[in-house]
This record gives structure tokens, sequence and C-alpha cells, in this order.
């Protein structure tokens, strides 16, 4: 707030701001924006223009049904937003800003609930954006109370300061302006950095560029001329960009922190052509961007950064026979698009493709001197782990190498400066991608996605969402060419249709919540059936998938709820029908009146172990005819208690299952769902192993440990350190014969218990080979085939691999 200012800093922007004013708008006072405007976003009044129309303040249509609260640069081409309110969470057409009659600016969304507001308290009576782009709240006497200047988003204007503790964050990518992967910061300890982040948390790793003063009272200034300075404390003046070769009135000028991490200094002449970059910081990113332990790189994992003229953003290339994980976010890197094993490896399949001047950093494995090219070629062809080798010639000064490197491929970069030759093992003809495809037909692995992860060490929410992205976007593609010459309209198979507004009157405007996943909200409705009777159905409503809205989406949805839909088990939740309407997607299922396991089993009471002995062998059933007998095989990707429901008659329905493939990139920000899977995830999801049907039995095996001992997972409370994780421990007493700590008082059925006990000791396996098959895993509840003594789930490797 400016009160709280150092006096200096408050004399220095009163000044900037006054002269500004002075040269541009005739020192008048602010008085565009009163208590009776109000702004709507897609109405007649989405802005209001500075005095000179350079800039304008409203909705700016950040995509063709959503806005962003911002100032913008209204002459240029295109309009080049500097400040924005609500990056993080876009708002549909009907929303307003308007002035309170307590003196805020207050946003709301199309239904009036507050979105943002300016701080309470000020009593401003007059709002103004004006000719430097400061959007300003003033007080009667035209004293500022609050301006955007003092909350930058990612760009700065001349005129605007950054002190010390503020920052800009960039946006994510050149067309989503949410918060994105880098930081400028002005450090309380008075240097100047530039930080990747670590999303999506939003970590600071270590600076890639710095200014490095200590001392009180540093701020960056850009200054009117086009300088951009750091000024230190004791009135020195450190240069970073040294200033225009233009009259400053001829040209706008902007400095941001650009999506892939570069500070650019833009400049638009006024007569009309495009912004141009006139300087930035650092030189060459992809150079200066490497941190061991710090993420991918500017560019996703196996991807490569290349700088190019430097007049645009850099470029990120992936490796030949990979793409992009995902097209609209490129960080996030890019897939392999055939597999190696080492499980019947076969060199002729593959070949070596050279690339000049293409290096990367870390994940070397193997180093050897002296070899030529050749040697280091058939080095890594001969080794089923290596993905890449990297290959230089000697000189005068040093000898000829070799590394071999494995995935994922991190800090790739690529430019003359390289002066090395890259290897890049792909396959040499179709005998590879043809026998994987066939088999990807019969049973999806998803080996390929759960490569390219490698969990050694930081944020386990971070990879996990990132491998379940990889898998999903791998996943989904499968399915596309799964359903290739399957044309079957959904109505054929007994799904209804039904209109928004019906479902909107089934649920009385979805006004009673069952619950929240990973994928949007689940409400209570209620059907006219033609008997009279009424028939209550749970409607989800997909709100997680924003991005699915177009053609390739449109097709997507409607081949996921085929086959969800055609899916028919007495353990898995029945899908009735779906909506599909314009910008909405909701799915209407069976209602279950018994809620979810979850609350069935950590909810009260112990249950009765009959009870729970039945829902456990249901599950199992159901999960089996997931695997292995419905006609399009799913992996679930998220057993967990609170995907199982309960019918009236205590019946356990897996829930959720075929959405997984929905799941788009909105999910790397907005999904909380993950979070709580954490306990159930199999560990190959951190390993460069396949990821298969294998991940679901994991994951009932801990629910299985759940459900014989009624406890959740992990309980960071026990006082037994040796407790807290429910998978360590129910080994620990099955390995010391104690049992019975785990199964409590279910005596009278001790033997069944037990049984159960130890068949989820073998699901648990960390290693997938060991785990069995969920229909090996039926016929051990039931008693149909023995059950041996099962390894020490963190330690045993089997002996196939
Ligand atoms: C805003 O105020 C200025 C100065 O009072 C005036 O010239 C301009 O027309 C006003 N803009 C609008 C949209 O009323
Ligand atoms: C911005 O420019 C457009 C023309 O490109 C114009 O229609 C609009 O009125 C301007 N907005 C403001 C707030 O002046
Ligand atoms: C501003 O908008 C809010 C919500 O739309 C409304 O309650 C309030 O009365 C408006 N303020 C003024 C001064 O019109
Ligand atoms: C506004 O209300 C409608 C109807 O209840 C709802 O669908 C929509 O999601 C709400 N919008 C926001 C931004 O909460
Ligand atoms: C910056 O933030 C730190 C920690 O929050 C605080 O101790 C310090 O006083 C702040 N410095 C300034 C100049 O506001
Ligand atoms: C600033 O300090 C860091 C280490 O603290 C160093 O890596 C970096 O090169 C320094 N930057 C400059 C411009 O001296
Ligand atoms: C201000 O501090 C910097 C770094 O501490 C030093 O290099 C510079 O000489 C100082 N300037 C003055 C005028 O004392
Ligand atoms: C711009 O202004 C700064 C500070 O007043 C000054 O140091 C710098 O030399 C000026 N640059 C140009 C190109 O005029
Ligand atoms: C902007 O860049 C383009 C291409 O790099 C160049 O042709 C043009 O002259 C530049 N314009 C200005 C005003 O510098
Ligand atoms: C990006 O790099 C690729 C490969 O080096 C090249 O083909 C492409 O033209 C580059 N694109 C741009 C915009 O520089
Ligand atoms: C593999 O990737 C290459 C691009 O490197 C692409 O041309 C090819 O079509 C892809 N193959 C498959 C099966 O997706
Ligand atoms: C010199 C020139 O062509 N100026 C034009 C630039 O564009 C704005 C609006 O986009 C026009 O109003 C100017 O006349």
């Amino acid at each position: 707030m400016f009160g709280s200012m150092p006096t200096p800093f408050l004399l220095r922007l009163l000044v900037l701001f006054f002269l500004a004013l002075a040269t541009t708008s005739g020192g008048q006072s602010y008085s565009n924006i009163t208590s009776d405007t109000v702004l709507t976003a897609g109405g007649s009044r989405q802005s209001w223009p500075s005095p000179s129309g350079d800039f304008a303040f409203g909705f700016f249509p950040a995509d063709s049904n959503h806005f962003l609260l911002a100032i913008w640069f209204n002459y240029t081409s295109p309009k080049s937003v500097v400040w924005s309110a609500n990056r993080n969470a876009l708002l549909a057409s009907g929303a307003t800003v308007n002035l309170t009659a307590d003196g805020r600016l207050s946003l709301r969304d199309e239904n009036g609930t507050e979105a943002w507001t300016t701080p309470g308290g000020m009593n401003a009576v007059a709002a103004s954006v004006l000719d430097t782009g400061n959007l300003v709240l003033a007080d009667a006497t035209g004293g500022i109370l609050w301006q955007s200047f003092e909350h930058p988003t990612d760009t700065l204007l001349p005129g605007q300061v950054l002190p010390v503790n503020s920052s800009l964050r960039s946006q994510i990518t050149v067309t989503d302006f949410s918060e994105g992967r880098f930081s400028l910061v002005a450090q309380n300890d008075g240097k100047l950095v530039l930080c990747p982040l670590a999303l999506p948390i939003g970590n600071q790793y270590p600076a890639y560029w710095s200014v490095n003063f200590s001392g009180a009272g540093n701020e960056l200034v850009y200054n009117a001329n086009g300088s951009i300075y750091y000024s230190l404390g004791n009135g020195t003046t450190v240069p970073i960009i040294p200033g225009l070769n233009y009259p400053p009135q001829s040209v706008y000028q902007r400095a941001r922190l650009d999506p892939d991490g570069v500070f650019r200094q833009y400049v638009y002449p006024k007569n009309n052509s495009t912004w141009n970059v006139t300087a930035r910081v650092p030189e060459d990113i992809c150079r200066t961007l490497v941190a061991d332990n710090a993420g991918s790189g500017v560019c996703g994992y196996n991807s490569y950064c290349s700088s190019g003229d430097g007049q645009s953003q850099i470029n990120c290339t992936c490796l030949p026979q990979y793409s992009f994980i995902d097209p609209d976010y490129e960080y996030q890197g890019c897939k392999p698009n055939f597999t190696q094993t080492c499980d019947r490896y076969d060199p002729n399949s593959f070949m070596m493709h050279p690339v000049d001047d293409l290096d990367s950093w870390y994940f070397d494995y193997e180093y050897y001197g002296n070899v030529d090219e050749g040697r280091c070629r058939d080095l890594c062809l001969g080794d089923c782990f290596c993905a890449l080798a990297v290959y230089w010639d000697g000189d005068s000064n040093s000898s000829s190498g070799c590394f071999k490197k494995k995935l994922p491929l991190t800090y790739g970069h690529s430019g003359s400066y390289v002066n090395r030759l890259a290897l890049i093992k792909v396959p040499n003809n179709n005998s590879v991608l043809a026998p994987f495809d066939r088999v990807l037909e019969r049973q999806r692995p998803m080996s390929v996605a759960g490569r390219f992860l490698l969990g050694s060490s930081g944020s386990l929410n971070l990879i996990l969402i990132g491998s379940l992205i990889a898998v999903l976007a791998y996943h989904r593609r499968n399915r596309a060419q799964y359903s290739v010459g399957k044309r079957r309209s959904l109505e054929e198979l007994n799904l209804r249709a039904f209109s928004y507004k019906e479902l909107e009157q089934a649920t009385k405007e979805f006004k009673e919540e069952l619950g929240r996943g990973s994928f949007g909200v689940v409400y209570k409705g209620e059907l006219p059936s033609s008997s009279g009777s009424a028939m209550l159905v749970a409607v989800k409503r997909l709100d997680r998938l924003r991005n699915v809205i177009d053609d390739d989406g449109d097709k997507e949805f409607t081949n996921e709820v085929r086959s969800i839909g055609k899916t028919y088990h007495k353990n898995l939740v029945r899908l009735i029908g779906y909506c599909h309407e314009e910008s909405q997607r909701l799915l209407v299922y069976e209602y279950m009146s018994r809620g979810s396991l979850q609350g069935f089993l950590f909810g009260g009471e112990r249950p009765p172990w009959e009870q729970r002995a039945s829902i456990a062998i249901g599950i199992a059933r159901g999960l089996m005819y997931l695997h292995e007998e419905c006609s399009a095989p799913i992996i679930h990707c998220d057993i967990k208690p609170q995907n199982v429901l309960l019918d009236d008659n205590l019946t356990a329905r897996i829930s959720d299952f075929g959405l997984a493939k929905l799941l788009r990139t909105d999910q790397t920000r907005t999904n909380t769902g993950i979070r709580g899977t954490r306990g159930y995830v199999a560990p190959e999801w951190f390993k460069s192993v396949a990821i298969t049907k294998k991940v679901d039995v994991y994951s009932f095996g801990v629910m299985l440990l759940e459900i014989v001992s009624c406890r959740k997972n992990l309980e960071m409370e026990k006082e037994e350190v040796g407790e807290a994780i429910l998978v360590d421990w129910a080994y620990d007493c099955y390995r010391d014969g104690k049992l019975e700590l785990l199964l409590r008082d279910d005596e009278d059925d001790r033997q069944r218990a037990e049984r159960f006990a130890t068949v989820a000791l073998w699901c648990i396996q960390e290693d997938p080979a060991l785990r069995p098959s969920i229909s090996a895993v039926v016929q051990m509840l039931d008693g149909a085939i023995p059950v041996a003594v099962p390894p020490d789930p963190s330690t045993a490797v089997s002996s196939r691999q």
C-alpha cells in the first residue's frame, strides 16, 4: 500500500506520476469512472479509454467467451495487455466492474459474486486510466489511493518502478494469461533476480540472471526515455537496458517478462507497425538457464531450445520421432512416439538419427573418451537404456568423447555455439511401431508416458500431475485410433441425450451438491419417468474441460461417452445419459443412495466385516470387468474409496472410470483431486517403467488394506512412527506375525480377513511384475486359489526383469 512505502519511493513515484500526467493529459482530474458507471463484459460498455485513447481499461476478450479485467494498449495491433486483475480465473460475459459506494473497484462474475476488489477502507470517489497506462483510484482532492502500477503482473511501462519485495510473473504461454513459470523479483536482500518457478506450487528455483547488489532501497526503474536501470539505495544506478533510439513520443513501449523467461523491451512506432524487441535479458536464455535439479529448462523434457534471431519467443523443438504432449503447452515437453524396452530389445529395430549442434545438460550416465563417431553410435544403439548419445571431435586441447544419456532429456539446447553432435535413437522402420500399435489396441499399456518422467526428487505433486497429463494425452490418442471405423451413435447404446434445460430442471438448477471430484461437481437430480414415479440421478457437471471445447474435443467427448456407455456391470455405476450442448458437458448416472466407500469406512463406527468383505470382492470384480471383460479395456487410474459408491444393497459400484481420458491440461493448475489420491498411486508413475493395468491393482491393494483395517492409508498423527503409512505397517505386522493389530476385532472370520490382507500385500508390490492380475486377485479373494507368502513390497524384484 502507498502508506507503507518508504518516503523516497513515494516521492519518486509522485514526481514521475505528475510528470507523466502533465505531459500527456494536461493535469486534469481523473473522473472517468465514477460510482454510477458500470462496465460489463460482453455488454455495450466494456471498457474505458485513457484520455488519449492509447490505453483502455475494462474487459479484454481473452478467448471467444472469457474476459480478463485488464489494461491494454488499444491502438497497437495486436492489442497488448499490460496489467490484469484476474489472470488465473477468467470471467464469462455478464461480469461487471464498478466503483462501489464505499470506494472500491469491485469485479463481479456473471452471478454477482465478487471475484476481485481493491482494498476496502479507501473511499475512493473516482477511478481513471491515465495516458501512462496506470489505473488510479483517487479521493475527492485528487490524491491517489491505489494504482495498478504498484501491482504489476508481467509488464512494466515507462514511469513504473519495481520496488523491494515486488515482482513480475510471466504468463504461462503466449495465449494463456494465467501465472507462469518465471519471476523477476526485487528481493528484500537488494538483489534483482530472474528465477524459474516449480509449477504448480510456484516455489523459486535458483536465479538464472541477477544484479547482485545488497542493501536497502534498491528498485528497478523504467524511465520515460526508455532506459531501464536498477537504482541502488545510495544513489548509484546500474543500467540494464540502455534506452531507445526513438523520440519517446513517436513510439509505444513496454517491458515484459515473457512466457519463455526472457525480460524483453518492446517498441511500437505509432505509425502503425508491429511490436519489435529492442533489448532483452538474458541475451540467450537457452544458454543461461541451467540448473541441476531445477526442472526441465526453458523447454520441457525431451525438447530443445533455440533462440533464433532474438526477436521472437524462444523456439522449442521435439527430438525427431517425439511429439509434444500438448501442443498448446509446449513447455510440458515431448514424448517419444515409439517404445524402447529392455525386454527383448533388438538393436536392429533402431537407428541413430544425427542432429548437429544439439546437446543437453544432465542425465549422462556413461562417458567414453577417445572413441570415434561410429563407435559412439554403436555404444548407444546396443544399449537398451540409451536414448541419445552426444559426441564431439577431439582437438589439440582435448580428446574426442561420447556421452550416453537416458530419458527424460533436460535442458536441451541447440545453436552454432554447441559444437556437438547428438545421435538420437529412433525406430529404423515400422518394425517397432507396428507390433506396438497392435498391443495398444488390445491392452493399451502407457509405457511411453510413464518412462519419460523420472521422479528422483522434487515435488511429488508436480511429477504426479505431469505424468498423469502425459499418460492421458497419450491415452487419448490411442482412443481416437481405436474408435476409427466404429461409428455408432450414442443413442444405439441406450444412452439418453438430455437437453441442458432438462438437467437444469432435474437438479432444481444445480441445487443439491453430492460431491466434488477431479472432474467437476456432482448434483442430485430427479427425472420424471413414464410410470409417474420420479427417478433419482446423479448429474456430473464436467467443468474442468475448458480446452476441450473444440472440434477435436467434441469428437473426443462423444467417443468417451460412448465407451463409458458400453460398460455394463453390477459393480460399476451406470451411465444413463449425457448432455452435450454448446460448452456444457454433463453426465447422468444412477443415484447411489449410500454415498461413497470413503464415508462408509471412515465416517463413523467400524462397519461389520461381512459387509466390508463383500464390498472388497465387488470392487475387484468391477475392476476385472474394466480390465479384462469389456470391449474396450479401461485403466481406471484413480481407484480410491471416494470413487467407489454404494447402492441401497451396499453393493460396491466403481465410478469415474473412463473419465481420465477427458482430463486435459487445465488440470495442471486447477486440479485438487490429485493430491488426495497420492497414497493410492503406484510407484511406477515415478519411474521409467511401463504404466499398465497394474497401477489399478496397486491402488486396489492400498484400498483393500483400508477395508480390512478400517483406517486410512496415511495417518500422520499416529504416535508410532511405523504406523503412519498403512502399506508399510501392514507388511511389518504380517512379517512379525501380528496381523491382529491390523485386523483388530474381526475374530469371527479371522482366516478370511488374513487372506484378504495377504492378497493386498501382493497387490502393493513395488515391482508391477510381481503384482497379480485383477482376475487372479478375484480368485484369491474368493478362495479359489491359494495365496503364497508375499515378499517385502518395497524390496522384492521380479526375476523376469
Ligand atoms: C474521460 O475523461 C476525459 C477528461 O475528463 C474526457 O476527455 C474523456 O472523454 C472521458 N472519457 C469518457 C469515455 O467519458
Ligand atoms: C479500442 O479500439 C477499438 C478499435 O480498435 C475501438 O472500437 C474501441 O472503442 C477502443 N476502446 C476504447 C476503450 O477506447
Ligand atoms: C456496484 O455493483 C454492485 C454489484 O453489482 C452493486 O451492489 C452496487 O450497488 C454497485 N455500486 C454502485 C455505486 O452502483
Ligand atoms: C453462475 O451461476 C450459474 C448457474 O448457477 C453457474 O452455472 C455458473 O457456474 C456460475 N458462474 C460462476 C462464475 O460461478
Ligand atoms: C520485505 O519483506 C520482508 C519479509 O516479509 C520484510 O521483513 C521487509 O521489511 C520488507 N521490506 C520492505 C522494504 O518492505
Ligand atoms: C550474482 O551472484 C550469483 C551467485 O550468488 C552468481 O552466480 C552470479 O553470476 C552473480 N551475477 C553477477 C551479474 O555478478
Ligand atoms: C553504492 O553501493 C554500491 C554497491 O554497494 C557501490 O558499488 C557504489 O559505489 C555505491 N555508490 C555510492 C555513491 O556510494
Ligand atoms: C534516460 O534517463 C536516464 C535517467 O535520467 C539517464 O541516465 C539516461 O542517460 C537517459 N537515456 C537516454 C538515452 O537519454
Ligand atoms: C521491426 O522488425 C522488423 C523485422 O525484424 C524490421 O523489418 C523492422 O524494420 C523493425 N521495425 C522497427 C521500427 O524497428
Ligand atoms: C524452430 O526450430 C526448428 C528446428 O530448429 C525450425 O525448423 C523452425 O523453423 C524454428 N522456428 C522458428 C519460429 O524459429
Ligand atoms: C512420430 O513422430 C514423427 C515426428 O517426429 C511423426 O512424423 C510421425 O507421424 C509420428 N508417428 C506416429 C506413429 O505418431
Ligand atoms: C499513421 C496511421 O496510419 N495511423 C493510424 C494507426 O491506427 C489507428 C487506429 O488503429 C488510426 O486511428 C491511425 O490513423
